[in-house]
């Protein structure tokens, strides 16, 4: 339909993917997202969103694609002519980065050079918006706290190191071809629909697992790290408003509050009337109920990092002034709604396998 905006989602499968397609499609626009072929269900995110592509108004619509391959990319952006594209597609788990970095160099710093190639090759520099979904990581080894968007770079992981090399293209194709080209700084951002073996998640599942005599323990790697975590939903909204305004920039989304894994362990047994004892000293480090003694944390070596980021708090300070943007959970929200949520799947899952 004329007038109705359209942008091209890459990683529409993933947690903020599935939150940004949702807030577009509220906005009107028509919403198009490059999925990966994979062999088994990959789209559990989107489900409640999804439109028979048979219907001749459907305005949600998805395409295969690889942030590897160039001709793919080239062919859907051609097809799509995107006002705006959202570059969230990465392999994005620091830890599995250390045992795949060719892949994740190729797919997250390379695969942002394509699709911004894409756009020049198809001559939409006036016209195609593009949002880099940057990241924290990026600020690595402690220059400053809170980091901002001066803060000097020195990631600590392949996934860093890649990311690094998305942003300074990003900056990069703004300077030279003038494009509108802009990279979200964005701190930690969970939700439900958050990665199953990224800490948060995977603290909640086992919570609501083992208050449902479903897993014994729950194994963690370095409890000390601390992260500025906010909610995905609001995130997203933060991207959006990024490709509104006149000209492109960088921006930090953060809370600017910082909580130790280890304490968010401890509020999400909380949620089921567990108190967390701690006892011992790094890889001897156990976590115990408190009323029965029973060990429900252990610290496992393996899921230490070869280098760690210990601490990242961030200053949204310019993204509030500049976007009118502002976030509303707390960690401790956040902790509670996963939780309530995980333990909703599972009783849910269970009724069904008994019926
Ligand atoms: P997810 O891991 O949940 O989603 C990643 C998405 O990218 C999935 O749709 C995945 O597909 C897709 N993908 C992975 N590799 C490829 C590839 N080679 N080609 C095409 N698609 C691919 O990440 P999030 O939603 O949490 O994060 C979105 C983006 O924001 C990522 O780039 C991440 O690095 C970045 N980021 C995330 C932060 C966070 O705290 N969540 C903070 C800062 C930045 P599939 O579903 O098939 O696996
Ligand atoms: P992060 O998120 O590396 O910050 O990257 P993750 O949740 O994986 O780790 C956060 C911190 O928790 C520590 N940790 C563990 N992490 C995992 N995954 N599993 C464990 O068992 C465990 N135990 C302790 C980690 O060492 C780390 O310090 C996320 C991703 O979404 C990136 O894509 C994004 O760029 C950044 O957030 C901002």
């Amino acid at each position: 339909m004329a007038g109705r905006k359209r942008a091209l989602i890459t990683g529409v499968t993933g947690q903020d993917g599935a939150y940004l397609a949702q807030l577009l499609l509220e906005k009107g626009y028509e919403v198009h997202g490059i999925k990966r072929r994979s062999s088994s269900f990959n789209t559990g995110r989107i489900e409640d969103i999804y439109q028979d592509p048979h219907q001749p108004d459907a305005r949600f619509i998805l395409h295969y694609g690889d942030l590897t391959d160039a001709t793919n990319l080239i062919r859907v952006v051609q097809e799509t002519q995107p006002d705006e594209i959202y570059n969230l597609a990465a392999q994005s788990h620091v830890q599995v980065s250390f045992e795949t970095p060719e892949y994740t160099a190729n797919a997250d710093g390379i695969g942002t050079l394509r699709l911004l190639e894409a756009i020049r090759i198809l001559e939409l520099e006036k016209k195609t918006r593009f949002y880099q979904a940057s990241t924290s990581e990026l600020y690595g080894l402690v220059q400053e706290v809170p980091q901002r968007e001066s803060t000097p770079f020195y990631p600590r992981s392949p996934y860093a190191a890649a990311k690094l090399y998305a942003y300074w293209i990003v900056v990069n194709y703004r300077e030279a071809y003038s494009m509108h080209a802009s990279n979200g700084i964005l701190f930690n951002h969970e939700s439900p629909l958050r990665g199953e073996t990224f800490v948060t998640r995977k603290i909640t599942r086992a919570v609501a697992a083992i208050h449902l005599g479903r897993q014994e323990k729950l194994y963690l790697g370095n409890l000390d790290a601390r992260r500025d975590w906010g909610h995905a939903r609001e995130y997203v909204r933060g991207m959006w408003l990024m490709l509104q305004q006149d000209e492109p920039d960088d921006y930090v989304l953060a809370t600017g509050v910082t909580t130790p894994v280890r304490e968010f362990v401890a509020w999400a047994f909380e949620e089921v009337g567990v108190i967390i004892e701690w006892r011992g000293e790094g890889a001897e480090e156990k976590g115990y109920d408190a009323a029965t003694g029973r060990v429900l944390v252990e610290v496992d070596a393996r899921y230490f990092r070869p280098t760690e980021v210990d601490l990242l708090l961030g200053d949204a300070s310019k993204a509030r002034q500049k976007l009118g943007w502002s976030h509303d959970t707390s960690v401790r929200e956040l902790a509670r709604e996963m939780v309530e949520a995980d333990l909703k799947v599972m009783k849910t899952a269970s009724v069904m396998k008994e019926a």
